[in-house]
């Protein structure tokens, strides 16, 4: 991480822990919105209006959170507006690196070889993690904003006069229970298989499983009356915030984060609704199996001779 716009070397992927030896997540620290007229969004300043080419995302294809800006990205039809440069999944004694791993680029817009650079070229006296995703203001050389649910949410609208999109992943109808069981599968899921792979404590780790394996019954179960997506016809943000998971789930969380009770290819309604969500149009190029396994496996805390699992098969990809 960063300390003092310096580099330390000391990475360790747990970020913080508490008393009970849970992991802790880290806050984001930039948070302004792209918005249709450049007023300033819900948080941060204004000064980001909507712009064709104007915005790119740095992001990292074995990150469910960048993934996530990806999916909407796609889901908006906005791969024309904003531009992309994914990060080598390999996290290296210096964080995420540019280029060297097959369908990974090299830092064209700013030259760097290293998330970290991005941060200390915008805040020279950084302090805090250089995570991906981050979307980046080409017009003002800086970083709009580092938090992947900020994200998703401006995305979902600030384009749309420009794009002419319809889709609509966040209705009124539903915001409330989408972001009520947001909060749930974030804790549980999203978050939860971290909580499990970087407990430091037998409690943290059990708690963690326990969490994330009643949530994946609570999905099936959800699934279970036929439903296409989880709150019914159409696909929303809970869904995305969701698929990010369950698609690195038998690849990465099963066996390196030990979140082994089952795998979701075991669980028949979550594998057809996996399924179901790669199938959309543009979702299947924003998942690389090779870089999720490739990437998580390279986490030295967990897996210190590197060793990549032949295994699973996941005929789900194809
Ligand atoms: N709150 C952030 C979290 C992003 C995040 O934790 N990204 C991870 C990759 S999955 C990262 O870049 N980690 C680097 C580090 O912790 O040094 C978001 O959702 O955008």
């Amino acid at each position: 991480m960063l300390v003092n716009g310096k580099w330390t070397k000391d990475w360790t992927p747990v970020q913080a822990k508490d008393d009970k030896g849970r992991f802790v997540r880290q806050v984001s620290e930039f948070r302004h919105w792209i918005t249709p007229d450049g007023e300033p969004g819900p948080t941060g300043e204004g000064g980001f209006k909507a712009e064709k080419g104007r915005y790119h995302l740095y992001v990292g294809y074995i990150c469910p959170w960048a993934s996530r800006t990806l999916m909407v990205r796609a889901l908006k039809q906005l791969q024309d507006y904003i531009t992309v440069t994914v990060v080598n999944p390999v996290m290296t004694d210096q964080g995420w690196q540019f280029d060297g791993f097959p369908g990974s680029h090299a830092d064209e817009l700013n030259g760097h070889q290293y998330i970290h650079q991005l941060y200390t070229q915008v805040a020279p006296e950084f302090t805090g993690r250089a995570t991906v995703p981050v979307l980046w203001d080409k017009k003002l050389g800086t970083i709009v904003n580092n938090e992947s649910a900020d994200i998703i949410k401006m995305l979902n609208s600030a384009f749309d006069h420009l794009t002419g999109s319809t889709l609509n992943l966040r209705p009124d109808a539903l915001q409330q229970v989408i972001d009520e069981q947001s909060v749930k599968v974030y804790d549980q899921l999203n978050n939860g298989v971290y909580k499990a792979g970087f407990a430091s404590t037998q409690f943290a780790y059990e708690e963690a499983y326990n969490g994330v394996f009643s949530m994946l019954d609570m999905l099936e179960k959800q699934l279970s009356d036929g439903r296409k997506y989880l709150l019914g016809a159409d696909i929303t943000e809970l869904d995305i915030r969701t698929f990010v998971t369950l698609i690195r789930f038998d690849v990465a969380y099963y066996g390196l984060f030990k979140c082994n009770r089952n795998q979701i290819a075991d669980m028949p309604f979550l594998s057809k609704y996996v399924q179901r969500i790669l199938e959309i149009e543009g979702i299947r190029d924003t998942v690389r199996i090779d870089h999720i396994k490739h990437g998580y496996y390279s986490i030295k805390a967990l897996n210190p001779n590197g060793i990549v699992p032949a295994g699973p098969d996941l005929d789900i990809i194809g």
